[in-house]
């Protein structure tokens, strides 16, 4: 009897053993995949949101630290959600839930970055931050007349981009929105006047926009991204049938606009004619960049309920849909962000895109599409290598940027995430139940189960991955002082004080605008292109330079907007490790031009028009 009742005890104990068995290697999985454990609350994560400075040996380990100084820079920006219509306040947390951009641009030309960030509350105001050359910055939306576009009337901000449309050497600004696209002339640095009938749609839900030029004329195009139908009006909704009919194959998706600039800041819709009419999606985010070889830019598009999509620009005439033989349409995903790198410094871009990976419910994993060994000379295929890489697990991600944050010569990555961060309670078990439903259930937010204020993937610990250029990515988000837990969306990069290094400016849902000052290690050596074009776009968007030094070479493009709702500095920046000298310096124009420079002098920034004269 009493043998029996002891065995009982052994196997009641052996069982509990299994059950924390199973716990412990699932929180260890993730810590193996992401670096990290994931909190639940703010008192998990520490109990601020805020970062916490970088360990005493993270100059020493990793060659930088992070410095998280809005404060002290004057930048107090927090981003505000909209209302939208009443039919969905009980979900309004999770349908608003976007808006938080940034774009960064020299508008003032006086050779200091400054930056655009966006708000999404009906009244409440966009900032221009312009860069006082001390440290600071002060918010001068109001007097440029840029801080004032969101409503219910008008729609409110999703992002925003930069770009010299009519080739006076100022950037000029779109606001992309849910609602009425607004174009800004910037009116030589002094202010910025609304361009009229330009073009740009009166009405659509875009989420995503960038500048390029498709047909490499010299003049700036703009590529929008619609999420929400176009005919919505999110103020004054006809029911609740909003919602995507899928969270994995959506058939509701939207159109994206092709607009070919003539110049003169009107705009002319070709997209039927380049046969981008094709596509309907729920597009989060795009970017545009020759991979072929040709001069024209490709674009690839990360879309959210459904496939990314790769359209091959056939000599900017038209486009053609190579998502599947390239391999990136390979199935659906979340997908939210879309950058571009030279990660193993070999002159070809990988394309990383960010999805949602949470343990128990949705392992999608990030991908990071590499250029496939077998492809033809400017055949595009690629191949996920994002695990092996270690650059797939980022939890519920969005934005993320290639950047050299340590100058050691090699392209990291800089990645946000967290969707949601509420109360204790978690909404996955019902999101995830609900989700399984059938397409009516699904597309009709009435039926959507209240969220109640509970957190859906909050309070995650944001990725710095460190690339050692043999093929491996470490994360180092908490050592090096990347600690915040607010909910990212974009970030931008950019040297933000003219030191020779990047630093990083991120954005959150509900949370504040946090600019994180890089202090890297004296000894890693860099240099830094200012492009202008000539024939070119002005902007020099869509030119490629190419660095050789020390054996090596490493190839980055100035874009007219990448990652998610975002825009880097137009000046490209390279680490160069230890080296002090450079070879040469190639730059290939959206022209065809090719211009060579020759032992360009390192740790300093070279300002460069386009010119057929090679020196
Ligand atoms: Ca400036
Ligand atoms: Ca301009
Ligand atoms: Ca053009
Ligand atoms: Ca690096």
């Amino acid at each position: 009897m009493q043998q029996n009742q002891a065995a009982r005890v052994l196997a009641t104990l052996f069982f509990i053993g299994l059950l924390v068995c199973v716990v412990v290697l699932n929180k260890r999985s993730v810590t193996r995949q992401g670096g990290s454990v994931v909190a639940n609350s703010a008192e998990e994560a520490g109990g601020s949101q805020y970062p916490v400075p970088a360990a005493p040996d993270a100059m020493e380990r990793y060659g930088f630290k992070l410095t998280e100084v809005s404060k002290t820079a004057g930048v107090e920006f927090t981003h505000q959600p909209p209302k939208l219509d009443a039919k969905l306040s009980h979900i309004i947390d999770r349908v608003a839930d976007m808006g938080a951009a940034v774009a960064i641009a020299d508008f003032d030309r006086d050779g200091w970055p400054d930056f655009y960030v966006t708000n999404s509350a009906e009244g409440g105001k966009n900032h221009l931050y312009h860069n006082n050359h001390d440290g600071t910055f002060t918010d001068v939306a109001e007097q440029m007349g840029v801080a004032a576009v969101n409503s219910a009337e008008s729609g409110v901000s999703m992002g925003a981009v930069w770009g010299d449309y009519d080739d006076d050497g100022y950037e000029d600004l779109l606001v992309y929105k849910w609602g009425k696209c607004q174009l800004f002339h910037n009116e030589n640095g002094k202010g910025f006047k609304e361009a009229v009938n330009s073009g740009v749609p009166q009405w659509m839900n875009a989420n995503a926009g960038i500048w390029l030029d498709y047909d490499n004329d010299g003049k700036l195009d703009l590529l929008l991204g619609g999420y929400f139908d176009e005919k919505l009006d999110l103020w004054k909704l006809p029911s609740g049938n909003i919602m995507p009919d899928s969270i994995e194959y959506a058939t509701n998706g939207t159109r994206l606009y092709l607009l070919k600039g003539r110049g003169d800041g009107t705009f002319e819709d070709v997209t039927v004619q380049v046969g981008l009419d094709k596509h309907k999606a729920w597009t989060l985010a795009a970017v545009a960049v020759d991979m072929t070889g040709d001069t024209f830019p490709d674009i690839f598009l990360a879309n959210d309920y459904g496939k990314a999509e790769l359209w091959h620009n056939v000599e900017g005439k038209r486009f053609e849909n190579v998502s599947v033989p390239s391999g990136v349409g390979d199935r659906p995903k979340s997908g939210m962000n879309a950058a571009v790198g030279d990660i193993f410094n070999d002159g070809k871009f990988s394309i990383y895109v960010s999805n949602i990976t949470e343990d128990h419910y949705l392992l999608q994993g990030n991908n990071m599409w590499v250029p496939s060994a077998a492809a033809k000379p400017g055949e595009l295929m690629f191949e996920n290598q994002a695990n092996g890489l270690g650059v797939e697990n980022g939890g519920w991600s969005f934005g993320a940027q290639f950047g050299d944050l340590n100058n050691d010569g090699f392209q990291d990555i800089y990645l946000v995430n967290g969707y949601l961060s509420g109360t204790k309670e978690s909404y996955w078990y019902d999101y995830a139940t609900f989700a399984g439903g059938n397409q009516s259930i699904i597309r009709d937010a009435a039926k959507w189960i209240p969220i109640k204020g509970r957190s859906l993937s909050g309070y995650q610990p944001k990725r710095v991955w460190l690339n050692d250029g043999a093929g491996r990515f470490t994360e180092v988000a908490q050592a090096v002082g990347a600690s915040d837990r607010f909910d990212g969306r974009a970030v931008a990069l950019a040297d933000l004080w003219n030191r020779g290094s990047l630093d990083i400016l991120a954005s959150n849902q509900r949370g504040p605008l946090l600019v994180y000052k890089n202090e890297v290690r004296p000894e890693n050596h860099w240099i830094s292109f200012e492009l202008e074009g000539v024939k070119s776009n002005r902007s020099a968007i869509g030119a490629i330079t190419t660095v050789y030094w020390n054996g090596q070479k490493q190839s980055q493009f100035v874009s007219g907007g990448v990652g998610f709702c975002a825009q880097n500095d137009r000046r490209l920046h390279f680490g160069l490790g230890k080296s002090v000298t450079v070879e040469k310096v190639e730059i290939r124009w959206p022209s065809g031009i090719i211009q060579t420079i020759t032992s360009p002098a390192t740790d300093k920034l070279h300002r460069i028009r386009e010119t057929s004269a090679s020196g």
